[in-house]
């Protein structure tokens, strides 16, 4: 902590060393040893101070246990599952809004627009992403910071950038575990937005209580961008940028959406899906947007949906964790990785079938760990 503390102040020290500036030379470390020597570098805090200072809010012990969740570094995790174990009975009580639309639907101006709204109104809003592609964009989030000008110098809010590395799996999992601890810390409203596109509306899907599909009128072909699938997975839908010369195709959108709507089965929450139009940019409808949510929320919550709804999801969180755990340390295996080389080269010329290929390097893997 001190040392941190340390390397951030700025001192004025007499000295005979001149510092000349100039152009930084290229980069001679590899940058990912330079990062593990970072995260290495980081003075762990004992269990008990993470702890208490979650649970009073404090925001800096709560960014040190969220780094922490993502490092790598068994150390890291060790004292991170620990910290998420402590938390977990503090955690749970947060609406948890998942946020999905293409890149430029306006998620992020929304989030602006609707996280302002509510911290005006007393909540207390983290604000996480889910970007499994951010490892060479360094979180997108990131840049979107500049589109949450307000949000992000708000006190009763916390925007994390996404979890820089890994597959999706494995960004899901820190995301859930960042969840717990913001919960921990006293936040009652979650955003997740997705960044990412494709697989990542799955993954925000099985950890939030709601999911919001943004949208924007295009040219009379609404629609064909976005997958049945997704629509499916919508608790409700906005149609964005309802503003200007807009409005018209605005509401013309939402009307098809409802029609295409009607052709669905009613959702398991026994709640219809909800259309509506909005402007983050204007602010027209944020509020009818957030009554949507929290009407919703409350009736699931009184039907007795919500509670089997996150019970299935800690349950799929555990099948995850087992499967990632279970292909990782098969793929990672070295007898298999080099035998995984050779079947594939048998497969591809025609040598051996797939199934056979499969069933040799299986037969291996469950071998050797009868040999361990
Ligand atoms: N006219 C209008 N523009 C918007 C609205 N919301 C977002 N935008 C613009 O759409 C662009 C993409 O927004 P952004 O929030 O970055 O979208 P994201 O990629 O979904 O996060 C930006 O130029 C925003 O200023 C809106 O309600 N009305
Ligand atoms: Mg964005």
């Amino acid at each position: 902590m001190e040392y941190e503390h340390f390397e951030n102040e700025e001192h004025e020290w007499e000295s005979n060393l001149k510092v000349t500036e100039g152009v930084d030379g290229p980069i001679q470390v590899n940058p990912k040893a330079l990062e593990r020597l970072k995260q290495n570098r980081q003075q762990l805090m004992p269990l008990e101070w993470y702890v208490d200072s979650i649970l009073k809010g404090d925001r800096v012990a709560l960014s040190k246990a969220i780094t922490l969740v993502e490092s790598a570094l068994p150390k890291h995790q060790e004292l991170a599952q620990k910290i998420i174990a402590a938390c977990l009975p503090h955690s749970g009580k947060a609406l948890r809004l998942g946020i999905t639309g293409v890149p430029g639907a306006g998620k992020s101006t929304f989030i602006e627009a609707l996280g302002m709204h509510l911290c005006k109104q007393g909540h207390k809003l983290a604000v996480l992403a889910i970007d499994p592609s951010s490892q060479r964009s360094k979180g997108s989030i990131m840049g979107d910071k500049t589109r949450m000008e307000q949000l992000s110098v708000e006190p009763n809010a916390y925007i994390r950038p996404s979890a820089t590395a890994g597959t999706l799996g494995g960004v899901a999992r820190k995301t859930r575990e960042t969840i717990i601890l913001c919960e921990a810390a006293g936040y009652d409203t979650i955003f997740v937005e997705t960044v990412g596109v494709g697989q990542s509306e799955t993954a925000v899907h099985s950890m939030v209580d709601f999911f919001l599909l943004i949208l924007i009128s295009g040219a009379g072909d609404e629609l064909q961008g976005i997958k049945r699938g997704i629509m499916e997975m919508a608790d409700g839908i906005a149609v964005n940028k309802a503003d200007g010369d807009n409005v018209l195709r605005a509401n013309r959108a939402a009307a098809e959406c409802r029609n295409a709507l009607h052709l669905f089965p009613l959702p398991e929450s026994g709640q219809e899906t909800k259309v509506t139009t909005c402007s983050a940019i204007t602010g027209f409808n944020i509020d009818e947007v957030w009554k949507m949510v929290s009407d919703h929320v409350d009736a699931i919550r009184e039907n007795g949906y919500l509670e089997r709804k996150r019970a299935q999801q800690d349950v799929q969180m555990m099948l995850d964790t087992m499967d990632s755990a279970l292909k990782n340390d098969f793929y990672q295996n070295p007898v298999i990785e080099d035998l995984l080389l050779l079947v594939e080269s048998d497969v591809r010329s025609k040598r051996m079938s797939a199934y056979v290929g499969a069933q040799k390097l299986l037969d291996t893997y469950f071998s050797l760990l009868k040999k361990e």
